[in-house]
């Protein structure tokens, strides 16, 4: 049976991150965080692009909600610069940072925007990478723990929704496997042990969240690349099966049961890369269930038998130039392969509608939890032209696409309570610079003139606002 509209109260977003879109790096007493210092090593980022000036939203955060309001959204997913509230991560307050968020707060509220509030979009303070080694080491829970209980105190009483850590298997897969983000080192054990501690601290921020803000809700982002078996071959089906255990369940069953899946961890085990769970841990990881599971979702992968041994991943492209993935040479229990059904960005990133519906499956069938998409959008290169028109009729049909898939899995059970493109302005793709744009508004980032950042509707905001209007009537 076709759904008709989209349920009532859905929540229709967007959303960004601090990092990407503030700038004002360095203003107001903001201490620097990991991002502000590894993006200046050379060869990290795309021409060295950086979000010092962003798309200097910290100061035009008023014009940016006006063209929320005007689209008619229902509520927009930001996160918080950690070091804006704590500038050496932990210790003195900064007044001025907290100021920052909650004139934000109250400039949606003003507009009927549900604030939803990502508290870790990896700009981890500077500080404490450098005084413990960050999420290498357990003294970030209490850490992390105070961080978020202040953000709860001040900001609870009008924010409703949270996300804890965004992307935590990213953040930690690109910092401490692939050394493509801070800390920026290659090791399987450390990356483990990390990751372990990231998942203590995420339970007991959820915690804490209970006591301070017992009617609101809150879960993790978890960047969903729903796998598929290259073939029918058993060979290729047990390595899609071992992708699951060591990537979606190896992240959703800690956030969820406290537990790790026990395939994947016998095989870590005897590579000697499991991480050290101590007495105490798994009953915290217990007391730590979300509310609902944060999706971003771009896209799918496909899985072969890797002949090699250990844990395998995926190339990365950061050219923009199709065809250009730098299948990396990393032994795994499993390998990557093109998916010979789908096209792709510029960026090699299969596009799969039907892959959203099948991950959302998956993980209600599993965990039995509501779902909020916290991302989901299209990266391309814009085309600014005469009259300051953008005709992104690709970015309307990527999200159309994305959206009845959505209301199909709506009708096979899935609990949907809301859907946040990615991204509401253009902003900064870390690794990609600004020429990778997902936003419904141009930014017209003359890199020359960095205060020029004028905006500009493209032709994907006109429609959102129509599928907001109409509660998604003719998707
Ligand atoms: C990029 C990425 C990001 C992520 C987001 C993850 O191009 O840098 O697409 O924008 O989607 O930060 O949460």
């Amino acid at each position: 049976k076709k759904l008709d509209n989209f349920p009532e109260g859905f929540l229709w977003g967007s959303a960004s991150a601090a990092y990407q879109v503030e700038g004002a790096w360095d203003t107001d007493g903001k201490g620097k965080s990991i991002w502000d210092d590894f993006v200046r090593i050379p060869g990290k980022t795309f021409m060295g692009t950086n979000g010092d000036v962003a798309v200097d939203h910290y100061n035009r955060y008023k014009e940016d909600v006006a063209l929320m309001a005007e689209m008619g959204l229902k509520a927009y997913r930001f996160s918080i610069a950690w070091a804006r509230i704590f500038p050496e991560g932990t210790g003195k307050i900064c007044q001025e940072g907290l100021d920052f968020y909650n004139n934000l707060i109250d400039e949606l509220i003003k507009h009927d925007i549900e604030p939803i509030v990502t508290v870790y979009h990896w700009d981890l303070p500077q500080a404490l990478q450098d005084l413990y080694g960050g999420w290498e080491n357990r003294q970030i829970i209490e850490d992390f723990n105070n961080y978020c209980i202040t953000l709860f105190e001040n900001f609870g009483d009008r924010v409703k929704y949270w996300v804890s850590l965004n992307e935590q298997n990213i953040f930690i897969g690109l910092g401490y496997l692939r050394a493509m983000h801070p800390p920026g080192v290659t090791d399987y054990k450390r990356m483990y042990e990390a990751n372990h501690i990231a998942s203590l601290a995420n339970a007991k921020a959820i915690k804490s969240f209970r006591k301070i803000v017992p009617d609101g809700k809150i879960g993790p982002s978890f960047a969903l690349n729903p796998g598929y078996p290259a073939t029918c071959n058993p060979e290729d089906v047990l390595a899609f099966e071992d992708e699951e255990e060591l990537n979606a369940h190896w992240w959703m069953d800690v956030y969820v049961w406290g537990e790790y899946p026990i395939a994947g961890m016998k095989f870590l085990k005897e590579k000697g890369w499991a991480p050290t769970v101590l007495e105490g841990d798994t009953e915290l990881l217990k007391e730590g269930k979300p509310d609902f599971m944060g999706v971003n979702y771009y896209r799918t992968g496909t899985f072969e038998k890797n002949p090699l041994d250990g844990v395998g991943i995926g190339g990365f492209n950061t050219t923009g130039k199709k065809g250009t993935t730098q299948e990396e040479g990393v032994p795994g229990a499993y390998k990557t392969k093109r998916n010979e059904y789908l096209e792709t960005t510029n960026w090699d990133w299969e596009i799969d509608p039907t892959g959203l519906r099948i991950g959302m499956r998956r993980i209600t069938s599993r965990y039995k939890l509501p779902i909020l998409i916290s991302e989901n959008g299209l990266g391309e290169f814009d085309k600014l032209e005469e009259g300051n028109i953008i005709n992104d009729d690709y970015r309307i049909d990527y999200i159309e696409k994305h959206l009845r898939a959505c209301k199909e899995a709506i009708t096979d059970g899935v609990d949907l309570i809301g859907y946040c493109t990615w991204s509401f302005t253009d902003l900064l793709s870390w690794l990609n610079g600004y020429q990778k744009r997902y936003g419904f508004v141009y930014v017209d980032r003359d890199e020359q003139d960095e205060k020029e950042m004028a905006r500009y509707k493209k032709k994907s905001f006109y429609w959102y606002k129509d599928v907001i209007m109409n509660n998604g009537k003719d998707i």
